[in-house]
């Protein structure tokens, strides 16, 4: 039997079969030996045990990819949300999200919610100018929520972002049957309370998966993964039309003199908070040796 993991919560994996019926497995005790740990968004094989109700995992088909945070595998598109305020957007979040999409071969989408609250201009131009799709929402006034829609039309799906931005709120707008919990924000610290606690996959209705997540505070690259440091800078596209220009190869583009991705931050072709992500990531990753890791 095949089918595809929509839920996994402590040691439980729930598999939804090409008849739409809900499997409830447990994994083949090897996976443990074998380092495999399924993740929502895995196809995979399965016994039935017991009853047509209970199986056991036997199987985890070749991935496309999988994310760490939020685990989540064969993900075809992000949806990287952040909020107006309360709480406010964090460009350092985004951009590393962003490369760990490209990555792994993932589109990025932009989604800027609680737009009732005030404007994302500054924000949108910086990521449209970047060359990625933004899209500006509110749930408490519909903008935005059909332009979501038109994008889960295929694949799997993920929505992303921190606390409190509105995640399980965009769904509910979107799939208004999911009833998902959504937060209360705290209003002494300016952040949500972490509603959602595990990742779950759902039919959009529009043809695609998507999935809602837990919101996190912080999110880091792999800094075990040796090509993710060597392919930094192309993960940040908007640098493309400039490498190969610099006065010297090997360029790390933070501030070298003949640099053309700095010339081009210089000039306005860059948004600056991109470069200064770009730099951030590259700090953290520049001391990794080659021989220190496994990738
Ligand atoms: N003003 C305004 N409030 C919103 C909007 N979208 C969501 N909210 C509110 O923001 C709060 C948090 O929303 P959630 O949907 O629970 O946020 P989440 O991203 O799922 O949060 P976690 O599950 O904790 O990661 C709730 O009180 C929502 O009513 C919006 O467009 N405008
Ligand atoms: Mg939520
Ligand atoms: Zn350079």
């Amino acid at each position: 039997m095949q089918g595809i993991i929509i839920k996994a919560i402590s040691g439980f994996y729930y598999v939804k079969t090409l008849d739409n019926n809900i499997i409830e497995c447990k994994a083949k005790g090897a996976f443990r030996n074998e380092g495999i740990s399924p993740l929502v968004g895995d196809r995979v094989e399965f016994d039935f045990k017991d009853d047509d109700l209970h199986g056991i995992l036997k199987d985890v088909l070749t991935r496309k990819n999988s994310l760490y945070r939020p685990p989540v595998a064969n993900v075809d598109k992000v949806f990287i949300v952040s909020a107006h305020s309360k709480p406010s957007p964090n460009t350092l979040i985004i951009d590393t999200v962003i490369s760990i999409c490209e990555y792994n071969n993932i589109k990025p989408i932009i989604v800027f919610n609680k737009s009732d609250l005030g404007d994302f201009d500054e924000l949108t131009d910086i990521y449209t100018m970047a060359g990625y799709k933004v899209i500006v929402t509110s749930v408490t006034n519909g903008d935005g929520i059909k332009e979501i829609e038109k994008e889960l039309d295929s694949g799997i799906s993920v929505f992303t972002g921190n606390s409190g931005v509105g995640k399980s709120s965009i769904l509910n707008s979107i799939i208004p049957e999911l009833q998902l919990k959504t937060g209360e924000i705290s209003e002494k610290l300016g952040r949500g309370k972490h509603t959602t606690r595990h990742a779950q996959l759902y039919e959009s209705g529009f043809g695609g998966c998507v999935a809602d997540t837990p919101g996190f505070a912080t999110v880091e690259v792999d800094k075990t993964d040796y090509s993710f440091k060597e392919n930094l800078e192309n993960l940040f596209i908007e640098f493309n039309d400039y490498l190969g220009k610099c006065r010297f190869a090997g360029c790390s583009h933070t501030g070298e003199s003949g640099c053309a991705v700095c010339e081009a931050v210089n000039n306005g072709k860059i948004g600056v908070t991109r470069f200064e992500s770009y730099k951030m990531i590259y700090n953290e990753l520049k001391d990794i040796k080659k021989w220190q890791i496994k990738k």
